[in-house]
């Protein structure tokens, strides 16, 4: 099966190919003419509405574009940092592109609170069958940028289930093992491998 997963991050793109390369199918981003389409994100602060809204105008695409024989993947994630109620959550992208990541360092400075988790919901649709997944990865916010590898916020990002590193320190396969893409992911190929469940 071929999956178009409808993102312009070629990161969330590598993640899902490790993956779903266990079930020997391929994944490759969403391009109309070339390039991703632009998609209308809902006022929302639930990764779950908006991912539906995603999955909604890249199906009717689809069928604009004779493209129907392919799988769709859709993903929404952000991350939520616990002394903040949640904040930046769905506005994620918004704020990493505003204030970056020394602006979340200066908001937790001196802060003994620095709990926080990555979430992710995917979707999954081909023809008019439809799979959905979530996924977290706990973790704490670090004292100043570390690493070069990932994207976004893992340079102050250190997971829980990691050996203190922070994300962008470590390889793009130790992090697809505890990512909160990956475990949504992992959600998504069980209910593939096991239709009953
Ligand atoms: P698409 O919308 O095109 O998929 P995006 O990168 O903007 O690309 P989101 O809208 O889902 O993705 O925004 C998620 C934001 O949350 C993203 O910009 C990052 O700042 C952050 N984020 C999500 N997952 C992340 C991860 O694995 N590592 C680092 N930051 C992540």
């Amino acid at each position: 099966m071929k999956i178009l997963f409808v993102t312009s991050n070629q990161n969330k793109i590598n993640e899902a190919k490790i993956l779903f390369n266990e079930l020997d199918y391929s994944v490759e981003g969403l391009k109309i003419n070339g390039k991703l389409p632009n998609f209308i994100e809902p006022q929302s602060n639930n990764l779950e509405v908006v991912a539906v809204s995603k999955l909604k105008q890249a199906v009717s695409l689809l069928k604009n574009n004779n493209l129907e024989e392919y799988a769709i993947l859709v993903e929404d994630s952000g991350l939520f940092i616990d002394k903040f109620s949640d904040f930046p959550g769905v506005f994620s992208s918004f704020v990493y592109d505003s204030i970056g990541l020394t602006g979340i360092l200066n908001l937790l400075a001196n802060s003994i609170n620095r709990s926080a988790e990555y979430r992710a919901v995917t979707i999954l649709q081909w023809k008019n069958k439809i799979w959905k997944s979530s996924g977290v990865c706990k973790g704490t916010i670090s004292n100043k940028e570390l690493g070069e590898g990932g994207f976004g916020y893992d340079p102050i990002f250190i997971p829980l289930e990691g050996d203190g590193s922070t994300f962008s320190q470590m390889s793009n396969i130790e992090k697809s093992l505890i990512s909160h893409r990956s475990n949504s992911l992992r959600g998504l190929l069980d209910s593939l491998k096991h239709p009953s469940k």
